[in-house]
């Protein structure tokens, strides 16, 4: 069992006052590690540290940084094989997944923000008389606070702009999948980041994580997570105006025109139902299906749902591995269950799985992939968050019908069309009330595009740019040129 320490100031140390939470995998029920119970003492220390290597490191030059990035993306792709191995006991993802997915993209956001940085050009803006000159500083130290879903892929997606950006950080991954945050803390040890630049807290959100929201000398709070947890950021960082990003939940349609071509619609509308056990903010977790085709559809779409293989998440041929915990299986049991009440018509799953693998108490938090029919598309099982490995399908007539019922959801994160005719396609995407839609395609991801939610999906945007906006501040500097005026 590993003993997992918090990393402040270039050096791995308990809570100040010991206390520790369990880490446990969720496949084998077994504990793997204990975790600091941080709390504010702790968070002091860590923003003292992030002060103390604020200057050092906000002097390096932009391509210094950038090299930095590089290093730390070369560093963690010799770890490929056990940060996938880690994450996979974590979170109880397919081995597979947290190979291709997990390590493959932390190293490329480290990869990319390094390229992108290089790529900077001053911004200028000439008047007849004078020149003014955009200047980026620092925000100074950030908070960056992480989800369970995707531990190192989220968490590097904002310490990689951050740090490029000449911020200090101070960062807390979920207490429930901390270990690739560790690993992370790991290689800056051995690549010798500079003390303080970045630091690790671990520990409950609602006592470290809300310390770090009421820390004064935190000046930018980067999260996602849930919905609700998103209003407590918001009310509490708000106040203190400090820069805020935040990318919450989603509850995204996949709407499929009759022009569709079909195999790929069933494969993109699985894919994005059931990836990570339907634990991915941008998944599609109520589909719309054109009444001409919604049978064929349907009886294809449960054919190849019945066909992914859940098993031992370190399988190699398992596709699906666990959801999060035994608790968060009770939630999305719960959900099963009220989609029954709720008059609808269980198509396949909806019960635990029996892998004929097991952890020691021959349990283990797998659930069958679920596929729902048969509720309103107002439904609250069509309308809550869920996230997790289940479905609602849902039938339309007219383009107009479904815009309706897609947008109806409280929230707007992501989403996508599936139509042959790609100008229909990009005309219907453009009304959906959400931050991101694919067509014909889901999750092809190109790091320089906007990533966010309207409503209560969240606010502001990260990636390319918007990332580089995010953690530093602008200055505009205007020199007057041309005397006499
Ligand atoms: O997330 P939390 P939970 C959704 C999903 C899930 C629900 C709840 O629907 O079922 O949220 O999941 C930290 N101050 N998503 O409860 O609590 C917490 O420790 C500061 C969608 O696990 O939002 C963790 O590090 N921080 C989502 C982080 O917030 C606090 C991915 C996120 O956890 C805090 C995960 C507080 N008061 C869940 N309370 C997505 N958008 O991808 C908690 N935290």
């Amino acid at each position: 069992m590993q003993m997992i320490q918090n990393f402040i100031n270039g050096s791995f140390s308990n809570a100040f006052d010991g206390e520790t939470i369990e880490d446990i995998n969720p496949a084998t029920e077994q504990v793997i590690a204990t975790i600091p119970r941080s709390k504010t003492e702790d968070v002091e220390r860590a923003v003292s540290a992030a002060h103390s290597a604020q200057l050092t490191w906000s002097s390096l030059t932009m391509e210094q940084r950038a090299d930095w990035l590089d290093r730390i993306a070369d560093a963690l792709e010799q770890k490929t094989e056990m940060i996938a191995h880690t994450e996979s006991r974590d979170t109880g993802k397919p081995i597979s997944l947290a190979r291709r997915v997990d390590a493959a993209r932390s190293v490329s956001n480290f990869r990319f923000f390094a390229a992108f940085g290089r790529e900077q050009t001053p911004q200028t803006f000439q008047m007849d008389d004078a020149m003014n000159y955009v200047h980026r500083s620092p925000v100074g130290t950030v908070g960056l606070i992480t989800p369970w879903n995707l531990p190192l892929y989220l968490l590097s997606w904002k310490v990689a702009p951050a740090l490029l950006m000449g911020n200090t950080i101070v960062a807390k991954p979920s207490e429930v999948t901390p270990l690739t945050a560790h690993l992370l803390a790991q290689t800056l040890l051995e690549l010798e980041l500079p003390k303080g630049v970045f630091n690790l807290v671990h520990g409950l959100g609602p006592e470290v994580g809300q310390a770090i929201l009421e820390h004064t000398g935190i000046k930018a709070i980067s999260f996602t997570g849930g919905t609700d947890t998103g209003r407590i950021v918001a009310r509490t960082a708000a106040p203190l105006f400090k820069k805020l990003s935040l990318e919450l939940g989603g509850k995204n349609a996949t709407v499929v025109f009759q022009d569709a071509n079909m195999e790929t619609a069933i494969d993109g509308a699985v894919r994005a139902a059931f990836t990570n056990s339907g634990q991915v903010c941008l998944c599609g977790s109520r589909i719309f299906i054109e009444e001409s085709i919604a049978e064929q559809f349907t009886q294809k779409f449960v054919e190849k749902v019945n066909s992914i293989q859940i098993g031992d998440p370190m399988d190699e041929d398992t596709e699906m591995g666990t959801v999060i915990s035994s608790e968060h299986l009770e939630k999305v049991e719960s959900y099963i269950e009220l989609a029954q009440q709720e008059g609808g018509v269980i198509l396949t799953g909806g019960t635990r799985a029996m892998t004929g693998y097991a952890g020691p108490n021959g349990t283990g938090a797998f659930l069958r992939p679920t596929v729902v029919a048969n509720l309103p598309y107002n439904a609250r099982c069509a309308s809550e968050e869920i996230f997790g490995p289940m479905v609602t399908l849902h039938t339309f007539t007219s383009e107009s019908e479904v815009l309706e019922m897609v947008n109806s959801s409280e929230y707007g994160l992501a989403g996508s069309v599936w139509t042959a005719d790609t100008i229909r396609g990009r005309r219907f995407a453009s009304q959906i009330d959400s931050g991101i839609v694919w067509v014909n395609t889901w999750l092809h991801r190109d790091l320089r595009t906007p990533f966010g939610g309207v409503k209560n999906s969240g606010v502001g945007r990260e990636g390319g740019q918007w990332s580089l906006d995010f953690f530093s501040e602008l200055t505009n500097i205007c020199v007057k040129t041309n005397d006499g005026i």
